[in-house]
């Protein structure tokens, strides 16, 4: 640490204690000398990586002091003073660093990667901007539960270049959540210097654009940090409403420890060494008599005695010893499916009432259970799903959304993460695209990361059909089933989809809940009146016959009972998946062994679809039941059109009876 005699910083204590100003100092010691020794370790080869928050640590420590330890904090991966202010054991950091079982990840993520509950801390995935749609979520949370709690959460200032952070402060804005967002400024984000970065004098004059409040505080000054944001989140649980808060400070070291500071001016480095948080702090804190040397000495000794004693332990516990069953069980939350058998009554509902009826019905049974999406308030929806849910349920939990897709559905994990169920109405499925990244790395890693579940439904009004072209005609499940860590569901029928709605919202982990527009007001059927659930992973045998087994789902289901219909000689087996992840391997596998033929219909285009992996599974678990080659029958590989006789050319369902035949016939 450099020695500085005369403070380079101007501190007023104002009515802080002694003790207060003590803590602050101790706070930013601990972490300074823990990456101290980790830049030794690092030396070593005993670490892999390391993000330094060195000359940062005044912010950190600063606004985590000023939140109370209910309050939920977001840091980043310079922010190590949040999470040892907030007294996390030592042990237990390096246990995470080293990738060891007492850590946070049970190694499955490394460094800063892992939230924590037992201390109200959320960590950052890589992809940076999801923590600031994430404290949205829990400040709607804090709001919705009226505990006058609020949430903190950082960015550099890299990070506010994405998207994340525009709709992650809009919408905090539009709908006044208690949240500050922390920007530490400190100059670089990898090598890129701010002049690269944006194009405005302070990143807090942004706040005036999004209608929030904002200041620009000196991120090395502890006594500016702690006091500004005491005041302020004071004031915001009183008051809800959201602050931007832009720190100026410095990167001392590189972007991680291996890549160096080759691009970065010696002089900015000097000047900002000369501006040490703690080393200006301790010659201010000398200078009042307030910190003697002997004292300063003690707590260095202390805080490294701690880190030995931890980091002995960490080493010496033992590596994880790898179990696929271990990893495959903690992909999702382990839920315990309740069967509410369906009632005797029944009415004839078309798909889309059906769905309203089932969403309606977890909204009573669910009293917190929250609906967020586009025009889904007053206007009922774009289909009309939600139609008369805000009389019904209030504003609170029927919420319009602005188009901010990606922080929508990190709005939701945040709830989650507050224990707050949701679900989340895409307008379209197409535009799911637009909030992509925490849907498949967020929502979808964070059980198997740290245990945290993302109990969110995201309905997903698909495919084609209606003549509405490529971005509103889409069925895009396959970049769903594809990623572990989601739920995939695809009903064809009301009755399934009232039931499976219900259990998607049971189910804690995240699910996607496909609707297909054209089935919307085509298909109607008697469905129970009353609540009731049908369990994930069990496909619906909808005929039975010998000759040839027709695999599918959604839309599929339809074209294939049509041509059975038309064609009343062949005799089959038509089995509607209704869930995709889990899939119904045991239904598909009984069902190919007795006929000896298989087809397998998809709305989606061929490549890197579900049929495909279907066809797959059966070439490797019913070969030798195989009278013939499996079929795979799926739209064209071209996105799909919008005039009628292209559309129709495209699909799939013109292609069916003929392949069917050809299999027949083989
Ligand atoms: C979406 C995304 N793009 C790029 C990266 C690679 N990356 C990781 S950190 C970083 C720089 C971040 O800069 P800043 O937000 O200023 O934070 P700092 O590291 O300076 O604290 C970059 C480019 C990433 N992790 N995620
Ligand atoms: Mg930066």
């Amino acid at each position: 640490m450099p020695t500085i005699t005369k403070s380079n910083i101007a501190y007023d204590k104002r009515n802080l204690s002694d003790k207060t100003l003590l803590k602050l100092y101790y706070n930013m010691l601990k972490p300074r000398l823990i990456e101290e020794k980790m830049l030794i370790l690092l030396r070593q080869g005993k670490v892999s990586k390391w993000f330094s928050g060195i000359g940062q640590e005044a912010i950190s420590v600063g606004v985590t002091m000023a939140l109370k330890p209910s309050e939920y904090i977001l840091p980043m991966h310079r922010n190590l003073g949040v999470f040892t202010t907030r007294e996390i054991p030592l042990h237990r950091l390096f246990a995470q660093w080293q990738g060891k079982a007492s850590g946070f990840t049970k190694g499955r993520d490394r460094s800063f990667h892992f939230g924590t509950q037992d201390y109200n801390i959320v960590g950052m995935i890589s992809h940076l901007g999801p923590q600031l749609g994430v404290a949205d979520g829990i400040a709607l949370a804090n709001l919705l539960k009226k505990n006058g709690n609020i949430t903190a959460v950082f960015t550099g200032e890299g990070g506010t270049s994405e998207g994340d952070f525009h709709e992650a402060l809009n919408v905090a804005s539009v709908w006044q959540l208690p949240v500050i967002f922390c920007i530490e400024n400190n100059g670089y984000g990898l090598s890129t210097p701010t002049s690269e970065q944006y194009h405005c004098k302070h990143l807090a004059d942004r706040g005036k654009g999004y209608g929030i409040e904002s200041f620009i505080l000196d991120g090395n000054n502890i006594i500016e940090t702690y006091t500004k944001i005491q005041k302020l989140a004071e004031s915001i649980r009183k008051r809800p409403r959201p602050i931007l808060i832009e720190f100026k400070t410095f990167r001392r070291r590189g972007h991680e420890e291996a890549s160096g500071t080759k691009y970065v001016p010696q002089e900015l480095m000097d000047e900002w060494e000369s501006k040490d948080p703690i080393e200006n702090f301790r010659s201010y804190l000398y200078s009042k008599k307030i910190l003697s040397p002997s004292t300063d000495e003690a707590y260095e000794a202390e805080i490294k005695a701690e880190i030995d004693k931890a980091l002995e332990s960490a080493s010496a516990e033992p590596h994880i010893i790898p179990n696929e069953t271990t990893e495959l069980n903690d992909v999702f939350k382990s839920f315990d499916y309740k069967a509410y058998s369906p009632s005797k009554e029944t009415k004839e509902l078309r798909l889309i009432d059906a769905i309203s009826e089932g969403l309606k019905q977890s909204m009573e049974k669910h009293k917190d259970l929250v609906i967020m999406g586009q025009d889904i308030a007053e206007y009922g929806g774009v289909f009309k799903i939600t139609d008369g849910f805000l009389e019904a349920f209030g504003k609170d939990r029927v919420r319009n959304t602005p188009i901010c897709e990606s922080a929508i559905v990190e709005t939701a994990m945040g709830l989650s993460i507050s224990g707050i169920k949701s679900v989340v109405e895409m307008q379209f499925a197409d535009f799911v695209t637009s909030g992509f990244n925490p849907v498949v790395n967020y929502l979808a890693k964070s059980h198997y990361r740290w245990q945290q579940e993302a109990d969110v439904v995201i309905r997903m009004p698909c495919g084609g059909g209606v003549a509405a072209g490529p971005f509103h005609s889409q069925t895009n499940e396959a970049w769903f089933t594809k990623t572990p860590g989601l739920k995939v569901v695809y009903p064809a029928f009301p009755s399934d989809a009232k039931g499976l709605l219900a259990t998607a919202i049971n189910d804690p982990n995240p699910v996607l809940f496909f609707e297909h527009k054209a089935l919307y007001r085509s298909i109607r059927q008697e469905v129970p009146t009353d609540y009731f659930t049908i369990p994930f992973g069990e496909a619906a045998l909808l005929k039975e016959g010998t000759a040839v087994t027709i695999i599918t789902y959604g839309a599929g289901v339809h074209w294939a009972l049509d041509t059975l219909d038309k064609n009343p000689d062949i005799s089959a087996d038509v089995l509607d998946l209704r869930t995709l992840q889990p899939l119904d391997k045991a239904a598909i596998f009984n069902s190919v062994k007795k006929t000896g033929r298989a087809i397998i219909l998809q709305e989606d285009s061929l490549f890197g679809g579900i049929a495909s992996d279907i066809s797959a599974m059966l070439m490797e678990e019913c070969f030798e039941y195989l009278d013939a080659p499996v079929k795979r029958v799926a739209s064209m590989e071209t996105p799909i059109p919008f005039i009628g006789h292209l559309e129709e050319q495209y699909m799939a369902k013109g292609k069916f009876e003929g392949c069917l035949r050809e299999l027949l016939n083989y």
